[in-house]
């Protein structure tokens, strides 16, 4: 490689990587990567500081090392600080960083609250396998007008890292989320699940195109995708608990009030996601922040024995090969 073609290469000194991730990756233990966009754009401070501490004790307690992702003065954060999570709590001014916008951030040295999209990104760069969210982006409702489909799905393609999520966020259309899942060839895979989850809600009514209800069996099928030459995601997905799941109804009844006021404000591209999310919360009188609260620890600690899974299952592979 000459210097020109070494300059233009993914770089993985614009990584930051937490000692305790960066010991943890080298002995090929379990690690767990998070974004960090709903810290500063989800609940209020210091609330949101408590929740993304708990969900890091979840990932823990199932037996992986937490890797929450983020952008800091001009670099990609992979595991945070306690310092860098109270900072990131406590000002709501930290931009929502998709893949889009990340260069952008990185260039001119500030803070970014990443998504999904833009933590996958670190997250291969970093060498990470295995990323926990509750509720992914996707097809958005209005996406024949509008065409918003969020990046989240078009990072699936390039990122060959097994995605851990309750299904979709409420507000999206799990059916053409699906369609266009297909369309990418991203394995979804329930796990003792027959339906795609809908993030708050146990069910979305469409099924999951596969069930598996052992977990090494889903970290075999997904190194399966990825010794078959895909360098793509693929989608575990298990629901929020029976007991703190929202009836799909009360979501809808929630969602036609919330839909209608962030139109009235005027609210659009990246914006609608945070703001529909809010307008939720208060429609039910922060009954979706209680379910969504325990979705997110769910979901982090079924990532974490995941994770754990999926080392063994590498590690297996890797004594057969040699
Ligand atoms: N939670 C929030 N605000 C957000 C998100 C989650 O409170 O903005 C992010 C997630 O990181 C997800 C993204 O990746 O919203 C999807 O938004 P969009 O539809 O704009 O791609
Ligand atoms: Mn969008």
């Amino acid at each position: 490689m000459n210097a020109t073609t070494a300059a233009l290469a993914a770089d993985t000194a614009l990584l930051d990587i937490d000692e305790e991730v960066r010991e943890a990756l080298h002995e090929g233990r379990p690690v767990v990567a998070l974004e960090s966009s709903a810290i500063p754009h989800g609940l209020p401070y210091p609330a949101n500081l408590d929740l993304a501490l708990d969900i890091d004790a979840e990932v823990r307690l199932a037996g992986a090392i937490p890797a929450r992702i983020a952008l800091l003065d001009g670099r990609i954060r992979v595991g945070m600080t306690k310092e860098q999570l109270e900072r990131f709590a406590s000002d709501p001014d930290i931009p929502k960083v998709s893949t889009r916008d990340m260069a952008i951030t990185l260039a001119r040295g500030g803070a970014g609250a990443t998504t999904v999209s833009s933590s996958l990104v670190a997250a291969q760069l970093a060498g990470i396998r295995v990323f926990a969210v509750a509720g992914i982006g996707g097809v958005h409702r209005d996406a024949p007008h509008t065409f918003d489909i969020s990046a989240d799905l078009v990072q699936f393609t390039r990122s060959p890292v097994a995605v851990v999520c309750a299904g979709a966020k409420s507000m999206l259309h799990p059916a053409w989320t699906l369609e266009w899942l297909e369309t990418a060839g991203i394995p979804v895979i329930g796990y003792r699940c027959d339906d795609f989850p809908a993030y708050l809600s146990v069910s979305s009514g469409v099924p999951n195109p596969h069930r598996l209800d052992d977990l090494r069996e889903v970290a075999a099928v997904t190194l399966a995708h990825w010794r078959a030459g895909n360098a793509t995601a693929a989608l575990v997905t298990h629901p929020i608990r029976d007991e703190d799941g929202i009836p799909s109804a009360d979501i809808e009844a929630a969602l036609a009030e919330a839909t209608v006021q962030a139109r009235a404000a005027g609210v659009t591209g990246p914006a609608i996601t945070p703001y529909l999310l809010k307008a939720l919360s208060q429609a039910t009188r922060g009954r979706t922040s209680a379910a969504n609260r325990s979705v997110l620890l769910s979901t982090a600690a079924l990532a974490g024995e995941f994770a754990a899974q999926f080392a063994l299952e590498l590690a297996d592979h890797a004594g057969a090969r040699s």
